[in-house]
């Protein structure tokens, strides 16, 4: 079955109901800007980049442990799964499980990046003629309902790349419940943890040395100038990103260098020099949080791979 990309179920995104969260973020007592607003076309190649970068590790690491481990987290799923991908972005990891899952039926990639998500879904309809390709364009942080799946598929959840850092501990054992829920009894998720470890590699990880994701970050300031008629100076914001080690996290910041004011969408954002904009929380696990999250989540732990450095989990989880 090949997916008509008309298919692409676009959630309403409206410039408006950025605009509202956006300003909830930069007018609080704390600044922030929600990290899904990395995701435009430019920020998604911006991450495809990120992604090669010597220093960070999370992409490829993953990527050997799901290599290594294809044939046993296969055996583990069992037959006939209909994959639901939370942030399918590039597609390249769900194609390790598509080719070690015995008869897949059915695959959902969810991004909120839809161009991406458009190409992807084409490629992988194009490649697995087996596979009812369903893409959803939405933000999976909200509520959303699946489309009617083949009869008898079992449901597995796909949650790579540690994007559950992104969450507060929280949020992740929230999203995660809903996850349980939309797999059902008899549901399984696959989900990608970043492991702390030596705060040294991690602040490295996520502040480069060729810059990429300095550009990562300020493209955020960009997609606003360009999207809400905001008028950032992006010259007179610096990256930072600093491990968090109280909250086993890294943060990433955007520095004001100056006293400025900036207008986004009609309302004028005062910044003193030094203050900043947190864009990002990723949250490092170790096995006494992973464990928490995932009993909060209702799920239980089945499997649980690392690599020879033990920098990363690839986990199998039942609900
Ligand atoms: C896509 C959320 C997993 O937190 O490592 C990479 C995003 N931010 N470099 C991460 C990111 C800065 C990434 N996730």
């Amino acid at each position: 079955m090949t997916a008509p990309l008309d298919f692409v179920r676009a959630a309403p995104a409206s410039a408006r109901g950025m605009a509202a969260e956006v300003l909830q973020g930069l007018t609080a007592e704390r600044k922030t800007l929600p990290p899904k607003l990395f995701y435009d076309a430019a920020g998604a190649e911006l991450f495809e980049r990120i992604c090669l970068l010597p220093e960070y590790y999370p992409t490829r690491t993953e990527l050997s442990i799901l290599r290594a481990r294809a044939g046993e987290i296969a055996a583990l799923a069992g037959p006939r799964c209909a994959l639901v991908e939370y942030g399918s972005g590039a597609g390249v990891k769900v194609r390790l499980l598509l080719n070690a899952l015995e008869a897949p039926v059915a695959y959902l990639p969810i991004d909120i990046s839809r161009e991406q998500l458009a190409r992807v879904a084409g490629d992988l309809a194009a490649d697995y003629p087996g596979v009812a390709v369903l893409p959803i364009a939405a933000d999976y942080t909200q509520p959303l309902e699946l489309p009617p799946l083949p009869a008898g598929a079992r449901r597995l959840a796909f949650f790579p790349g540690s994007t559950i850092g992104n969450f507060h501990p929280a949020e992740a054992a929230a999203f995660l419940t809903r996850i349980r829920r939309t797999v059902g009894p008899g549901g399984a998720m696959i989900l990608g943890v970043d492991r702390r470890k030596d705060p040294r590699v991690l602040r490295a990880a996520y502040d480069d040395a060729a810059g990429v994701t300095a550009a990562f970050n300020r493209n955020i300031l960009a997609r606003l100038n360009r999207e809400l008629g905001a008028t950032f100076d992006l010259e007179r914001f610096a990256h930072r990103a600093l491990f968090n080690d109280r909250a086993s996290r890294i943060e990433m910041h955007l520095v004001s260098l100056a006293d400025q004011v900036v207008d986004v969408a009609g309302t004028r954002i005062a910044f003193a020099a030094g203050e900043t904009i947190w864009t990002e929380s990723s949250y490092k696990y170790d096995a006494a949080r992973l464990d928490a999250l995932v009993t909060a989540a209702g799920f239980t732990v089945a499997r649980l791979w690392t690599d020879e450095d033990e920098r990363f989990w690839v986990a199998f989880l039942r609900a």
